[in-house]
């Protein structure tokens, strides 16, 4: 770097400043960049230099302070000039319209435009800015004394350290919530784990324990994000505002990130339709809300209606059912599953939480149990999100009791005592009582009866339980065996559905080879497998007699596969199964193989790179594999043909030192053309 005069370097560093938080503002708000990551880090490092070399010109809104200073030995006490309210809340919709009749009331208006805002589920905090620049950064603490955590807000890329655009006051104080967004929080807590550090329970956590770091240089290597939700005193700005969502333009304006879900609407139905709204759109949002909130746009009404005690009349916050709640373990059992995989279960004290009432979570697998070590008696967090199935998302170890002893995971099947086994490279314990397993023969006939596969209607887990359990079904063959009187003895079986379900055993009969194969139960065999398999081999006689080695010529099957089906159909038990099924007359078309590998290409490795002037890369691939040649991802020495297009890069010039052979599009057609 030239060695600047002062003079110079004052005017030059006032340059990079600008430009850096420009470019900030457009990758962090904007969320359009502006310039290559390389170009920003360089002019990030000349500024740097210059601090370095001319202490004197460090101001409070260099952006080089976003990567945090010194550690402080504690925070300091702050005291809100405006006290920082709380929000009362509403948890229906009828405490939602009991919101806009006092609204309505208290302002002698009949119709009422409201600002609706998502509620973040974050930490709300409060920045003060002088002349435009960030002075001072507060949590909210108790509403009227927070702490001082200016150095860490300071690294919150999103929060501009000075303000742009017009009329940008002397004294401002915005307030907003500090959170992190979901893709982030991922990320966070997948380096946690790399690194043996431990795990976030949620992005609010993760966000709380991030702002309340003593070193500002660990909050800068956390995600955290600013989103703006108003002023301490509007009635400080000029030109005055006269409503909120204005001034949410405003603050926009001066560079501050605000919620795109903004939207003013009308009275209690207009409130209730952004409710419904915005909960349907909530899993696509990128970060965690807990409701939306309301507030009386228009300000002056906003004063008339004033507050009660510590929250403002004129807002509420509309709460969404909670996603997470407290309960604790009552015991952890474990399941066993199709394939005999066993899943260990939280059982819990009954909790109501995203609106059902949840006593079951699962614990996935063993490990999972261990990471987060979840013991009998422990109180946790579980989530229920959506539709998805419960889980348990961390304990609260200061709440576990003194007696609480590790999980074990049992040695024997709970349903059958056969030997739970676990491979030592597989993160999945199963019974290796096969079919033996009451278990698995339910779960292997439900699955046999399902839509996708043989789609038994009326072939439930409540029959199948009762099928099983009186030993009236052992084998899907068993099924096509099944009469009238056997069922009819059943419970809760009228004659009517017992002729239905005969019915529709009757009609599975006529199927196809794909459902066929599907409705096995092989493992690793799922739905798309299947069908390739069905295409491949067209029979299922030439299926029954592939070994590992003529399985993996099937596009997508590899070794793993082609092991489980091999293993499959090597099984005496599997063989006369599928003889019973064919002899109760359960048939499908067959048809021809599709078309066979051929010498020149089968179990010859190819390696794509670069764009081919006619086939995509998909379309390469597929013609490949359907004549039993492979496609891997990097060339090494077992490539045999690397197919080179247009800009082909380090792959081409790795084959070439490789010595492997390099075809063009032409080549590879001709190739593919050879019987
Ligand atoms: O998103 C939020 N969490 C949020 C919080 C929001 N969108 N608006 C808010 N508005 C207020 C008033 C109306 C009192 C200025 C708030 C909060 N308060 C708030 N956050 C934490 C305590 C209060």
């Amino acid at each position: 770097m030239p060695d600047h005069p002062a003079g110079d370097s004052a005017s030059r560093a006032a340059h990079l400043r600008a430009e850096i938080e420009r470019h900030n503002h457009a990758y962090y708000v904007l969320d359009a960049p502006t310039i290559p990551d390389a170009e920003y880090d360089r002019l990030f490092r000349e500024l740097l230099d210059i601090e370095a070399a001319h202490p004197e010109l460090r101001t409070p809104d260099s952006p080089t302070l976003r990567v945090g200073g010194a550690p402080l030995p504690e925070f300091r006490q702050v005291t809100h000039a405006v006290p920082m309210l709380s929000l009362n809340n509403a948890f229906s919709a009828e405490e939602a319209e009991a919101f806009d009749r006092r609204c309505r009331e208290g302002l002698g208006k009949e119709h009422i435009d409201y600002a609706c805002e998502p509620k973040y589920d974050g930490l709300a905090i409060t920045l003060r800015y002088e002349r435009g620049v960030f002075v001072q950064g507060a949590t909210r603490g108790d509403g009227f004394t927070g702490e001082d955590v200016t150095q860490n807000l300071r690294t919150v890329r999103n929060i501009p350290l000075r303000l742009g655009g017009k009329d940008v006051p002397t004294l401002l104080e915005v307030r907003g919530e500090v959170l992190i967004l979901r893709r982030d929080f991922e990320r966070l807590n997948e380096r946690q784990r790399e690194r043996g550090e431990k795990e976030f329970a949620n992005p609010r956590n993760a966000a709380a324990g991030s702002l309340r770091q003593l070193d500002p240089k660990v909050t800068a290597r956390r995600p955290l994000r600013f989103f703006a939700y108003g002023v301490a005193d509007p009635g400080a700005v000029l030109p005055a505002p006269t409503l909120h969502s204005g001034m949410m333009e405003r603050l926009a304006g001066w560079g501050f990130p605000v919620a795109r879900e903004r939207e003013v609407v009308l009275g209690a139905k207009g409130l209730l339709d952004y409710y419904e709204r915005i909960g349907a759109a909530r899993r696509a949002l990128p970060y965690d809300i807990d409701g939306v909130v309301y507030k009386v746009d228009r300000l002056a009404d906003q004063d008339t209606l004033g507050h009660v005690s510590r929250a403002p009349r004129f807002a509420i916050a509309h709460k969404f059912p909670a996603e997470e709640a407290l309960t604790t373990v009552e015991a952890i059992d474990v399941q066993v599953g199709r394939t005999g995989a066993i899943t260990p279960v939280a059982r819990l004290a009954p909790v109501f939480v995203g609106g059902v009432t949840v006593t079951n979570a699962t614990l996935h697998n063993e490990d999972e149990v261990r990471r987060k070590d979840v013991r009998v008696g422990d109180t946790v967090i579980v989530r229920r999100a959506g539709d998805v199935i419960p889980e348990v998302v961390a304990v609260v170890p200061e709440k576990r009791p003194i007696l609480a002893p590790e999980f074990v995971m049992p040695k024997a099947c709970p349903v059958c005592g056969s030997a739970i086994e676990r491979p030592e490279d597989e993160a999945i314990a199963r019974c290796s009582g096969g079919l033996f397993c009451p278990a698995q023969r339910k779960q292997a006939l439900l699955h046999f009866a399902s839509r996708r596969a043989m789609d038994i209607e009326g072939l439930g887990e409540k029959l199948v339980d009762q099928l099983i359990d009186n030993a009236i079904v052992k084998t899907p063959a068993d099924l096509y065996k099944l009469g009238i009187l056997a069922l009819a003895n059943l419970e809760r079986m009228a004659e009517k559905s017992a002729s239905n379900l005969l019915a529709a055993i009757e009609k599975s009969r006529q199927t196809t080879l794909a459902r066929f194969i599907y409705a096995l139960g092989i493992r690793n065999v799922g739905e798309a497998t299947a069908k390739d398999l069905a295409r491949h081999f067209g029979a299922l006689d030439a299926l029954m007699a592939a070994g590992p080695d003529s399985l993996q010529q099937v596009p997508e099957v590899g070794p793993v596969v082609a092991a489980s089906i091999a293993r499959f159909f090597s099984e005496r038990h599997n063989v006369e199964v599928i003889e019973q099924l064919r002899a109760a007359g359960v048939h499908w078309p067959e048809g021809e193989p599709a078309p066979r590998a051929t010498a020149a290409l089968a179990g010859k490795t190819f390696v794509l790179t670069g764009t081919l002037p006619t086939l995509t890369r998909d379309a390469a691939r597929e013609l490949i594999e359907a004549r039993g040649g492979k496609v891997a991802g990097s060339v090494s020495k077992k490539t045999d043909y690397v197919v080179a297009g247009t800009e082909a890069g380090s792959k081409l010039s790795k084959a070439q030192e490789l010595g492997v052979t390099i075809l063009d599009e032409a080549q590879l057609i001709d190739l593919l053309e050879q019987a």
